[in-house]
C-alpha cells in the first residue's frame, strides 16, 4: 500500500494544527524530515516565508517536492496516502467520509475561531501589548465557548466520538483546540459530561499524550 515518497514537515508542538499532524506522522510511523520552525519566531522570518510557507503559517508538509498547505487538507493527503485502514479517515465509504470532512471544515469555520479567537483577545493580545478586553468583550467571548461546548455535548450524546464511534482525525483536530484553550482558561467542562468524557478518552490514547506533554513543555 505504501508507495515511497519524500516527506518533509514543518511545524512546532505549540500549535494545535501542528500537533495533528504530528499525530499522523507518529501514529503512522511515517518517515519524514523533521523542521522545527518555533511560532511567531521562525514563522515570521523573511527566510521562512520566502522557502517554506509565503503565509507564514505552520503546518507545513511537503511530498515529493510540493508544499501542502492547511492543516486539514494535509491530514486528508497523509492519511489517503499512507494509512492502510480508513478508521482514522474514511476513503471508499463516502458517507462515512463526509462526517469527518465536515468536522475537520465545521473546525475551520467555528471550532477554532471560536477558542483560538477567545484565546487570542483574552489573553495573546494582552502579551503582546495589545489592549486589555473589557468584562463585556470578556463575557461575549465566553458565551460563544459554552455555545460551541453545547453543540459539542449535543453530538458527543450521539456517539462515543464526533463522528462515530471510532477516534477520527477530526476528533484530534478539535481536541487540539479544545486541549489548550482548557489549559490556559481554566475551563471547567462539568456542565458538559459527554465532552469531559470526550477529553479523557483522548487522553487514552499514548501519542496524544505525549503530545500533550511536548505542547505543555513548550507553553512552560
Ligand atoms: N488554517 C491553518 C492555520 C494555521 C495557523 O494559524 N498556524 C499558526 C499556528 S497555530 C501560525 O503558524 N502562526 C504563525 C504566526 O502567527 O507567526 C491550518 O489549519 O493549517
Amino acid at each position: 500500500f505504501v508507495i515511497a515518497m519524500s516527506v518533509k514537515y514543518w511545524g512546532d508542538s505549540a500549535s494545535q494544527p501542528c500537533r495533528t499532524i504530528e499525530y499522523i506522522l507518529k501514529k503512522l510511523n511515517i518517515d519524514h524530515e523533521y523542521n522545527y520552525a518555533q511560532l511567531f519566531v521562525v514563522t515570521r522570518s523573511e527566510e521562512f516565508k520566502k522557502n517554506v510557507n509565503p503565509r507564514g503559517y505552520i503546518p507545513v508538509v511537503e511530498v515529493d517536492g510540493q508544499k501542502l498547505y492547511e492543516s486539514a487538507t494535509q491530514a486528508r493527503y497523509l492519511l489517503d496516502s499512507f494509512d492502510p485502514n480508513e478508521t482514522l479517515l474514511p476513503r471508499s465509504d463516502l458517507k462515512e467520509r463526509a462526517k469527518v470532512d465536515s468536522l475537520l471544515d465545521w473546525n475551520n469555520t467555528t471550532v477554532r475561531p471560536t477558542l483560538t479567537g477567545q484565546l487570542r483577545k483574552i489573553v495573546f493580545s494582552v502579551m503582546f501589548g495589545g489592549p486589555e478586553p473589557s468584562d463585556e468583550e470578556k463575557k461575549a467571548e465566553m458565551d460563544k465557548t459554552n455555545a460551541l461546548y453545547a453543540e459539542m455535548e449535543e453530538i458527543l450524546g450521539q456517539h462515543t466520538y464526533l463522528a462515530n464511534d471510532n477516534l477520527t482525525i477530526a476528533d484530534v483536530q478539535i481536541y487540539n483546540e479544545v486541549v489548550l484553550s482548557t489549559a490556559i482558561l481554566k475551563y471547567d467542562h462539568s456542565a458538559f459530561p459527554n465532552v469531559e468524557r470526550w477529553t479523557k478518552q483522548m487522553v487514552e490514547d499514548p501519542v496524544i499524550t505525549e503530545l500533550n506533554e511536548a505542547m505543555f513543555k513548550r507553553l512552560e
